[in-house]
């Protein structure tokens, strides 16, 4: 996601070997100030970020690591906007009321659902309002997310006015005690005044706790434009920056709080519903400076993660009884953490190293396709004790999962393999490697930028 930005502040900081080398800092600050514009950081935040990091640097000594913690310290700085952080409950209410606002196209309603589905982990009681009359199929799109991911939607085929879809849904949400209600609204092509009126009018009905304001990354600068607009229009609280996954760049997310004087809450980093992560600046610095994120995956594991199956399936691994159920369970887990990618960038020293893992698709690889074809061929008998499996069983597998016998005993070996290592992990070696990633995480220096 940040690689470009990553890689590009490591080079720059390898420009200064020697303590006080004034001209190995200069040279250190243009290259700096060139790969931040051309990753699409605003000039203007551009200009205020390398003054900042020269100033810090210059302080405290130049050096290699005065320049670390003065990028640091800057970045942080930048990526700070007066405002919430993350979601914020109401103080006001017993319910929190969202409107969900933004250009055509930009992932409102892809977001809504993406939002639902992380309070929902976080075990609060979501309702979902359809108050996008404009395009046909907007409603139906919301029935279908909010069948998806289970959370209760409220809609009207009746009705043609928003403004009565929102108050509607509010009533609702508040006679069924929800927690959180997220109302999807209409988008335009372009701003236009009937637009603004519409959001204007559903504002003031429904006094909402907050507007956010859904932006799409791959729009570039006018990401950042359109969301000022918005912002003097009707007043916003915080922007979603969207198909963040897409944009190599990643320019945007760094200048956009700083530009627009909102903060900038989440992202949104892929279609599927587990895709959003909360943008908290100073974790997210840590991950631009190649020291993924700890606490962000700690937290998201915690909201996502049944800790009495991990505990009965760690049982189960030091015994060497893994079997297929369990394989499947930590499946569904892995998938409810979100993309390989996201989980791998928040992981200390792997953004860069992942490779080839990173594109892993846990629902859609042809090879994980393969085991759920041949795990749901079996009896239940052979899910929970894989050691049953003889020659003719595996036949009959074979036949029932459309898999060649080769095909079979291949996975069959690795599910094996997978098994005797997952054993050999929980034992007092993987401690070691659990208490290394742990180092890792606390390290001083970061962890992809030191030496
Ligand atoms: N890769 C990627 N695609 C996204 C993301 N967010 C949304 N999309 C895709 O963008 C397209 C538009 O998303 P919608 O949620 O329908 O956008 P919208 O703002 O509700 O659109 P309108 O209702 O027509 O105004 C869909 O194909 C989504 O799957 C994201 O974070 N990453
Ligand atoms: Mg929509």
């Amino acid at each position: 996601m940040f690689d470009s930005l990553t890689n590009s502040f490591k080079t720059v900081v390898g420009k200064i070997r020697y303590k006080d080398d004034e001209k190995a800092l200069k040279k250190a600050l243009t290259d700096l100030r060139k790969s931040l514009l051309q990753s699409d950081v605003h000039h203007k935040t551009t200009k205020e970020l390398v003054t900042k990091v020269e100033l810090e640097t210059k302080k405290n000594g130049i050096g290699q690591e005065s320049f670390l913690n003065a990028l640091k310290t800057s970045l942080t700085n930048i990526l700070t906007t007066t405002g919430n952080q993350g979601f914020v409950f109401s103080n006001r209410s017993a319910l929190t009321t969202i409107l969900m606002t933004g250009l055509q196209g930009s992932g409102k309603t892809t977001t809504t659902g993406k939002l639902a589905t992380y309070l929902k982990q976080r075990k609060k009681k979501v309702l979902i309002a359809a108050a996008d009359l404009q395009r046909l199929a907007a409603v139906e799109q919301l029935k279908q997310i909010s069948e998806q991911i289970e959370v209760d939607i409220y809609y009207d085929d009746n009705e043609t006015n928003p403004v009565n879809i929102a108050k509607a849904a509010k009533q609702k949400a508040q006679d069924g005690l929800y927690d959180v209600l997220l109302i999807d609204t209409a988008g335009r092509l372009a701003i236009d005044d009937e637009l603004m009126t519409q959001l204007a009018d559903i504002k003031n009905s429904i006094d909402p706790d907050e507007i956010f304001y859904v932006a799409d990354s791959l729009t570039g600068h006018d990401a950042t434009k359109t969301a000022i607009t918005f912002k003097e229009k009707i007043g916003i609280d915080g922007v979603i920056l969207s198909k963040f996954d897409g944009d190599t760049k990643g320019g945007v997310a760094i200048s956009l709080a700083h530009q627009v004087g909102i903060p900038l809450r989440f992202i949104g980093i892929g279609e599927k519903m587990p895709d959003i992560e909360v943008f908290i600046p100073n974790r997210i610095v840590s991950r631009l400076m190649g020291a993924g994120d700890v606490d962000g995956l700690a937290e998201k594991a915690a909201a996502v993660i049944d800790e009495k199956k991990v505990k009965e399936v760690t049982k189960k691994i030091k015994k060497g009884e893994f079997n297929f159920n369990d394989f499947l369970d930590q499946l569904e887990m892995m998938k409810k953490l979100g993309s390989m990618k996201s989980i791998l960038s928040m992981i200390p020293g792997m953004s860069q190293m992942a490779g080839q893992l990173k594109n892993v698709d846990l629902e859609n690889s042809s090879e994980i396709k393969r085991i759920k074809a041949l795990i749901s061929s079996m009896t239940p008998k052979e899910r929970e004790t894989p050691s049953i499996l003889n020659l003719s069983r595996k036949k009959r597998l074979a036949k029932g999962a459309g898999l060649s016998e080769v095909q079979v005993n291949k996975i069959l070996k690795q599910f094996k393999n997978a098994s005797k290592m997952a054993k050999k992990l929980s034992g007092k070696g993987g401690k070691d490697m659990q208490k290394m990633l742990a180092q890792m995480g606390q390290g001083g220096l970061p962890q992809g930028l030191g030496r």
